[in-house]
């Protein structure tokens, strides 16, 4: 039987959470795992060498270095060749733990499809959905965060054959939030059910990952219309300063946390432990029958 592992990415260490709840929760979730009976593996790039299952010194490196990479799946040859360190995004994680083997993901909210700006311009599309497509990897997060298009990131989900379960729900939930108003494709209310998705599709010989949806715990919720004016103000100075690629989601989520202070930080932290153990307990349930 494979020992149950769940992998966690290093870009929310790096680039999602200020020093020092960054590495108080990378070391948080890490024990949630353990204390489940599982083993954690936080994914990075040390010095061009691919880690799944980063050492304490590896991770306090990435929470506090400064100008840490962020490695999403195009970067990858980049930090390679030139022996660099870098902070695996969801794309970067799951391709990395594809390879070795580990099937559970557990992170906060992945990327997703941008909101037009008002100005027009062209859409970003964050390398998570297509990885989600390919990569065989059941990634736990919260959804993803109103910052960005919801209906169009599951409209690209849904045609890249991305199936997208609600852990306890039938809505969609936007990380801060336990509702975005949308559906999920299917609800599950325990790890058993989600595991026999998880072996059809496998069975099936369908390609790419799972996506498991679980809404942020009721106590930490913060209701959509309190952080929409904050979103709205982030969208639009991000836009204003012509912000591209890469660094467009790390602003946003900097001044979401700037403008809405602990309270986001909270609901953040509180729904990356909650995922970390659904995630142990999904991994424990493919563990029984492998
Ligand atoms: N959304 C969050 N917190 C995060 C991220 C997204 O609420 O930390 C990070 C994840 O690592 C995700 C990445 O994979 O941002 C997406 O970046 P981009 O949109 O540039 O693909
Ligand atoms: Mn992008």
């Amino acid at each position: 039987m494979q020992m149950p592992e769940v992998a966690l990415e290093s870009t929310v260490i790096s680039h999602g959470l200020p020093y020092p709840r960054n590495l108080q929760l990378a070391q948080a979730m890490e024990a949630i795992i353990h204390s489940q009976g599982a083993t954690p593996r936080t994914v990075g790039v040390i010095a061009g060498e691919f880690i799944a299952g980063l050492n304490p010194a590896q991770i306090e490196h990435l929470a506090t270095a400064p100008n840490v990479r962020k490695v999403s799946r195009r970067d990858l040859p980049i930090v390679a060749a030139r022996k660099e360190d870098g902070a695996t995004t969801v794309a970067a994680t799951m391709w990395i733990a594809q390879r070795v083997g580990i099937e559970v993901f557990a992170t906060g909210g992945i990327g997703g499809i941008h909101r037009q700006t008002s100005a027009g311009t062209s859409s970003d599309v964050s390398a998570d959905l297509q990885e989600l497509a390919q990569t065989a990897v059941i990634v736990v997060c919260a959804g993803a965060k109103a910052i960005l298009d919801l209906p169009a990131t599951l409209e690209y989900l849904e045609t890249h054959g991305v199936t997208v379960i609600g852990y306890g729900t039938d809505d969609f939930p936007a990380f801060y939030s336990r509702s975005s108003g949308l559906l999920v494709d299917v609800r599950c209310d325990s790890p058993a059910e989600v595991a026999a998705i998880w072996r059809a599709k496998r069975a099936l010989g369908l390609p790419g990952g799972l996506l498991v949806t679980v809404p942020v715990p009721l106590d930490d919720e913060i209701p959509a219309n309190d952080i929409e004016p904050a979103i709205e103000q982030a969208v639009a100075e991000a836009a204003a300063r012509g912000l591209r690629s890469a660094e467009v989601t790390p602003f946003l989520l900097t001044r979401i946390a700037e403008l809405t202070g602990e309270r986001s930080l909270r609901a953040n932290l509180a729904l990356l432990k909650n995922n970390a153990r659904v995630a142990a307990e999904i991994a424990l349930e493919l563990g029984v029958l492998s």
